[in-house]
């Protein structure tokens, strides 16, 4: 079967069915009544992730998904039936975008997953929602809500743990073939492979996905050779396994190296800051006295260690896959404790009644001790801030200009002597509020007497008796 990464689909939610109008009629009943049921539901269109698919194939073939329309409602108050939702089955590890193939809508990278992609239109009422009181006989109803459209694209980016990455004929088959029970195609001419593989790599007690790829040439995120497309496989990769014929001069491969990392900053996407493992491969085809000389040409091109690997007699595989290993390890035990972070800490939910009456179990769990190094760190914060206010206020000096006004005035003052103000009138000290009674209730405020009774004389309410 064709491997294929990218799709696009043409998808349409179900409109939703009409509003029915009808009446009653019956013998010995007479008015019978608006009796129109509601339309149907339309269907929504789905993706999800299935584990039993590896390419978006069926999406060559299949390119429209339509979800079922609701049915119209009917007479007797029956309501029309939703219609069927479509489900858009993609393998693990599919995003799918908008039409502009740049804005993400939704990764499906786990298992299971699944994403509403498009809304059914909602049925329509019946006349027999409308009736009422004052219209006994409503002779109306609601269409359906239209049916939604769109276009899809949808990429495939595989879920390896560590991708293969090289020049043409540096021996990325070969070296899956030989770590995987994968079979890829091997032969001694470029781009002999044309679509990424998987393999699985059993190493002492880890195991791991290994994805080969097609191999990548100067200007390939120009379009040249098989372009840079399918490094989008490489972008969920753990680690990237960087292999570099050895069989060229010393030259040859520091320039090969170079190239490829070239092309893999200009991919982006992360894959430039990736973890790399670098070997010189086919070692075995390499004459000794070369081999020490080839090895420090690629350490220095690529300032790491390098592994001397050969797909063919199996010379350091082992060692390159228990690198890989420890790296993967370390990834996803990262992921695990990020995923952990992120959860957001709810306590267990008490099975009893009495239990969950005495607990507010939605609260989050917090360890007693966090809590008061978070109290007592905040208490230092507020004191050091007080502390720093205190020493500002202490240390403010008077302005430049207040300054030379204040030495003005000390000069007149001591040519002149004491400045002549006019005193200043005493304030009437204010009457004092009436002491509060110690007990008891506050006076209460005089109540405001209406314009009327005012303009009559009257400051007091009569009393009605
Ligand atoms: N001597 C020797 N030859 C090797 C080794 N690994 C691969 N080869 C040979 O190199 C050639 C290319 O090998 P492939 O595994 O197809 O290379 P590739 O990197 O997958 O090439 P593309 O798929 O075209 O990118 C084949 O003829 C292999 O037999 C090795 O370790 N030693
Ligand atoms: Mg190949």
């Amino acid at each position: 079967m064709r491997f294929l990464d990218v799709a696009k689909v043409y998808a349409s939610s179900g409109a939703g069915g009409n509003g029915c109008i009808a009446f009653r009629r019956e013998k010995f009943i007479e008015y019978g009544g608006p009796y129109g049921g509601d339309g149907g539901k339309g269907g929504d269109v789905w993706a999800e992730a299935v584990e039993n698919l590896n390419t978006l194939i069926d999406y060559r073939f299949q390119q429209h998904v339509k979800a079922k329309s609701g049915e119209g409602g009917k007479g007797k108050v029956m309501t029309g039936a939703n219609g069927a939702d479509a489900i858009m089955k993609v393998p693990v590890g599919t995003q799918i975008y908008e039409e502009d193939g740049e804005s993400l809508i939704a990764d499906l990278a786990v298992n299971g997953q699944r994403v509403k992609l498009l809304r059914g239109g909602n049925g329509g009422f019946g006349n027999a929602h409308f009736k009422s009181a004052t219209n006994q006989a409503p002779n109306f109803a609601n269409p359906g809500q239209p049916l939604e459209e769109k276009i899809f694209i949808l990429k495939l980016k595989l879920i390896a743990d560590a991708g293969l990455i090289g020049m043409p004929n540096a021996g990325k088959s070969t070296f899956v073939a030989r770590v995987s029970a994968a079979r890829p195609k091997i032969a001694d001419y470029p781009f002999t492979t044309l679509e990424p593989q998987l393999g699985v790599v059993k190493i002492d007690d880890s195991d791991f996905v290994i994805a080969d790829l097609p191999g990548l040439i100067e200007g390939a995120h120009e379009g040249v050779g098989l372009g840079d497309r399918f490094l989008g496989h490489a972008e969920r990769c753990g680690a990237i396994l960087h292999l570099v014929d050895g069989t060229g001069t010393a030259g040859a491969i520091a320039r090969n190296y170079k190239v490829i990392r070239g092309e893999l900053e200009a991919y982006g996407h992360g894959l430039g800051e990736k973890f790399e493992i670098v070997a010189l491969n086919k070692c075995d085809a390499i004459p000794a006295d070369e081999l020490a000389k080839k090895k420090a040409a690629l350490e220095k091109a690529s300032g790491s260690k390098v592994y001397l690997l050969s797909g063919v007699s199996g010379r350091g595989v082992n060692d390159v896959l228990r690198a890989m290993a420890a790296q993967i390890r370390r990834r996803r035990a990262e992921r695990a404790e990020e995923k952990e972070l992120r959860q957001p800490k709810v306590a267990r939910i008490p099975a009893t009644r009495a239990g969950r009456q005495s607990v507010n179990f939605k609260a989050p769990v917090v360890p007693a001790e966090t809590l008061k190094s978070v109290q007592a760190y905040e208490n230092l914060k507020v004191a050091e801030a007080k502390a720093a206010e205190r020493k500002a206020l202490a240390k403010v000096k008077p302005a430049p200009q207040a300054r030379i006004q204040t030495a003005k005035a000390a000069v007149k003052k001591s040519v002149k002597g004491p400045a002549k103000t006019a005193p200043k009138p005493k304030e009437k000290p204010k009457p004092k509020a009436p002491p509060r009674p110690k007990s008891g209730w506050a006076r209460a405020k005089p109540r405001s007497v209406s314009k009327t009774r005012k303009r009559a004389g009257q400051t007091k309410k009569k009393s009605r008796r």
